[in-house]
């Protein structure tokens, strides 16, 4: 895809985070907005991965999404990516979908491989598969992403310190880095100081990038890549504004999980163009 099919898409994936939310009256629309084009980038441009889901993801790229509220985000790439009907958009957070408000495997959506609404356990599970992918001989790489607020949770850490300890380094985690999480901004919720020194100290190669442009966000993937089997795993600090694209939600962490009414869907949708037509 090209740069301006890059930034298409993430305008109508955009669209699609605001009317999802908007139809359920509930979820997260700050986060996923402000991840829109990592997202894009991801899946439309720097992994190798495949539609037709298969669960062990072997000999493709995989993805883990560890701060599982930003799933309308995730859902609506998955669908324009072709891994279900776009129409499924039309359940999220209705009783007995498949789009649950946070990603699980027991409705059997086809891109989803753990339950990510309980912070802090996506970074052990990506180490995992990271080392599964070496004992299977598998040479792709293994992507997740985690909030800044996320990192408050302690299981963080424990996998941070093991990953250089056992050498996964096909590993490369992104952290939203916002400074907004549910409750204020992080530094008064839990201030985290110097992110990136904090993974360098604990043995990561580490990268810094604006997560809102996505010519900066494809580079540093792209960047990322090249710096894998050095024998660390690799930290990109992203950083984001929470609800992106819609000017009265960017750097509020009141839209960390609120739904717009009516006049606001109408709002944050003329600030939006169409690029690929509403589902
Ligand atoms: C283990 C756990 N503790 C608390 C929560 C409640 N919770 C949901 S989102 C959130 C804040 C997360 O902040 P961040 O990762 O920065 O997300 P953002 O607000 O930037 O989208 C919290 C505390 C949770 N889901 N899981
Ligand atoms: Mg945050």
């Amino acid at each position: 895809m090209t740069m301006t099919d890059l930034k298409a898409t993430a305008s109508q994936i955009r669209r699609d985070i605001i009317r999802m939310v908007y139809a359920a009256q509930s979820g997260h629309p700050g986060g996923s907005l402000g991840c829109t084009e990592f997202f894009t980038a991801l899946y439309f441009k720097v992994m190798q991965h495949n539609p037709d889901f298969q669960m062990d993801g072997l000999n493709e790229d995989i993805f883990f999404l560890s701060n599982g509220h930003i799933s309308p985000v995730w859902y609506s790439t998955l669908a324009r990516s072709g891994y279900f009907p776009l129409l499924e958009l039309n359940t999220f957070r209705l009783i007995n979908s498949r789009l649950q408000g946070h990603p699980t495997t027991a409705e059997h959506l086809p891109g989803i491989r753990i339950a990510s609404g309980s912070l802090g356990q996506g970074m052990s599970v990506a180490i995992g598969a990271a080392l599964a992918k070496k004992f299977n001989k598998d040479s792709h790489f293994v992507f997740s992403l985690h909030g800044d607020g996320e990192l408050d949770e302690g299981q963080n850490w424990e996998a941070i310190m093991s990953a250089p300890k056992f050498k996964v380094d096909n590993l490369i985690s992104t952290i939203d880095w916002n400074h907004q999480q549910i409750d204020g901004p992080t530094d008064v919720v839990m201030p985290e100081g110097d992110l990136r020194a904090k993974f360098e100290a604990f043995g990561w190669l580490t990268l810094e990038a604006n997560g809102n442009d996505m010519d900066e966000i494809v580079a540093t993937l792209e960047k990322a890549k090249s710096m894998t089997g050095q024998g660390k795993p690799i930290a990109i600090l992203m950083h984001t504004i929470m609800g992106k694209g819609v000017d009265y939600m960017e750097g509020h962490h009141e839209w960390h999980g609120t739904a717009p009414n009516e006049a606001q869907l109408k709002s944050a949708l003329a600030q939006l163009p169409e690029t690929l037509g509403d589902y």
